[in-house]
């Protein structure tokens, strides 16, 4: 393990020693205080457009006052569905400056989805896009929310607006380590999801972490090709790009062309594992055409080791895999100066402490030992909002935080995952719950019963695929499935494929065999 030691930004509980006055005390503070030259390129775009570090400082305080006027007070939600954008993430960090609680949410979900996140969260105001303005809009009226404003991805909509004829003078709002700076909602293997509330302290302390583990500087540019309200793209990327006051370059989504464009102008790249196996596919990725990069990361979803030695051979850089959840931000790293090893997703992060234990007992277990894997530290979030019962069942009393992973730790303290105590399904860094898809399958009239499951898929690493039990002589047909799927589900939870059975498999208990049904179908996605 790394000797490293790492310094939490602010007082931890417990701790005596107050931090002197003159510290930054929260997320905000502490970016505001590394820029050194506000002139300097904080993003841009790949079609050109450019903001500096002053011009996020400008426009953040016009939409602070934004959000202000709009009635928001320290604490209070902004839910944000917009495309990707410069100033979606410049929302974001006014947000911080508001002492607002940011909550993005992925803009795949279909207003049926949203209205539980809405209800759930009761955001002061919701930002949507102009196109889906009027109906998130009216959606959010009805549940009591203040105010809807939208965004665009080119600078226009109605905060924009607000936001020209706002003063660029906010006085942002003090906050404390432990008051909250987002929640993201994370899907739960039983019932509705769960927002997880991350405090200041959570996101700062793991972005400081990254930025001295990964050597982030001001020299470096960021391909950022992520979508941003997620952890891997908005904290992951963002915070840790801005705590190393560097610069980003934006695309709106994954585009191999573009990337292979803009790579010459980039020292570093995050991606999810299907990033890399569609670059690869791309010819131009060659060790002259990713010379000026310095590192290459991977996370969200396992990294396959055939992808790893495919990177390595094309580029000569081994991407270095990490790992990390919504609710903890990034728990382990494969190293920067020593060896990135396939299949293992490196170290327990300075700061971050690392268990495997018996998932029944809790017994700590030895090296090399299978069990769940349970960490702690500063990085660990607070709790799920306003739910304490789901909150305390996923802690323990020490404080260790369960994280529903199975992996081990091998003599030097690398951590390999080598499966899910969760019946969770991850496609294209997307989790899918399979709960979730098989409640809205059995709702549909003539299905008896549903069992969701994750196949190989050369693409998405998991394809999310449907076993539908129906009566005899059912001519329910797998188009009619994913009819009514549409508009219920985001696209990325439907599965890519549907099959019909009379019986699903069960073990002497009565529980579905989904092992069963995984191997049934191993082959259906395999390349050729
Ligand atoms: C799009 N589709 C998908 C997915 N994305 N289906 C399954 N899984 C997906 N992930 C659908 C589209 O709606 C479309 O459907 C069809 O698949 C093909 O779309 P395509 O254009 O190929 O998709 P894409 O735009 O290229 O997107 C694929 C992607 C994207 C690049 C893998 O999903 C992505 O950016 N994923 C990253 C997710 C992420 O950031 N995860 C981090 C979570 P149709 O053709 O029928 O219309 S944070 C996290 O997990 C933790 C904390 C961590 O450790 O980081
Ligand atoms: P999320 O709920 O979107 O934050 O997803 C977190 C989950 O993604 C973790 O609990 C893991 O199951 C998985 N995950 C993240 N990074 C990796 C990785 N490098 N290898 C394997 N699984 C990962």
């Amino acid at each position: 393990m790394t000797a490293r030691t790492w310094q939490c930004p602010g007082r931890l509980e417990g701790e005596t020693a107050a931090m002197p006055a003159s510290e930054p005390a929260d997320l905000f503070s502490l970016i505001r205080s590394r820029i050194a030259d506000p002139a300097k390129l904080f993003i841009e775009t790949n079609d050109g457009r450019r903001f500096t570090y002053a011009d996020m400082l400008a426009l953040s305080g016009r939409l602070a006052s934004v959000l202000v006027a709009r009635g928001v007070e320290p604490g209070d939600r902004v839910a944000v569905q917009v495309d990707k954008s410069p100033e979606a993430v410049i929302l974001y960090l006014a947000c911080l400056r508001a002492g607002a609680v940011y909550l993005p949410l992925n803009n795949a979900y279909t207003l049926a989805e949203l209205e539980y996140f809405i209800g759930d969260a009761e955001p002061k105001v919701v930002v949507a896009t102009p196109k889906a303005g009027a109906d998130l809009g009216a959606l959010a009226a009805r549940l009591g929310v203040a105010a809807t404003e939208t965004l665009g991805t080119a600078g226009d909509g109605s905060l924009m607006a607000a936001a020209a004829a706002a003063s660029a003078d906010f006085a942002d709002v003090a906050r404390g380590w432990d008051d909250l700076a987002a929640i993201l909602y994370t899907s739960g293997t039983t019932g509705r999801s769960k927002g997880a509330m991350l405090t200041q302290r959570n996101l700062a302390s793991n972005a400081l972490t990254l930025v001295d583990y990964w050597r982030f500087s001001p020299a470096d540019v960021l391909l950022h090709a992520l979508p941003i309200f997620h952890t891997h793209g908005l904290f992951v990327a963002t915070n840790t790009l801005l705590l190393a006051f560097g610069t980003m370059l934006f695309l709106p989504k994954l585009d191999a062309d573009e990337m292979m464009r803009l790579m010459p102008r980039c020292t570093t790249m995050m991606g999810v594992p299907t990033f890399y196996v569609r670059l690869l596919q791309d010819e131009r990725l060659t060790r002259a055409t990713t010379a000026h990069m310095r590192l290459f990361i991977s996370g969200s979803a396992p990294l396959l080791a055939d992808t790893h030695r495919a990177w390595q051979e094309r580029t000569g850089h081994a991407i270095l895999e990490r790992y990390g959840m919504t609710e903890t931000n990034m728990n382990t790293s494969n190293p920067y100066d020593g060896e990135r090893i396939a299949g293992t997703v490196g170290f327990a992060l300075p700061g971050v402490d690392l268990r495997v234990v018996d998932p029944e007992s809790g017994k700590a277990l030895g090296t090399g030992e299978v069990g769940m894997i349970e960490v702690r530290g500063p990085n660990v979030f607070k709790g799920y909002w306003r739910m304490p019962e789901k909150t305390a069942a996923e802690f323990r009393p020490d404080g260790f935080f369960i994280t529903g992973d199975l992996g081990t730790v091998d003599a030097r303290g690398y951590v390999r995952i080598v499966g899910r105590g969760k019946d969770l399904v991850i496609s294209g860094g997307y989790n899918v719950y399979p709960k979730e898809v098989e409640t809205e399958i059995d709702a549909i009239p003539g299905v008896t019963e549903s069992a969701v499951i994750g196949v190989p898929h050369p693409d998405f690493g998991e394809g999310v695929t449907a076993v539908v039990a129906v009566p005899k002589g059912s001519t329910l047909t797998e188009r009619d499935v994913l009819a009514r799927l549409d508009g219920r589900l985001a696209k990325f939870k439907q599965p890519k494929r549907v099959f019909f059975v009379d019986d699903l498999p069960r073990n002497t208990m009565g529980k579905v065999q989904k092992n069963v049904l995984r191997e049934q179908h191993k082959d259906l996605y395999a390349k050729g």
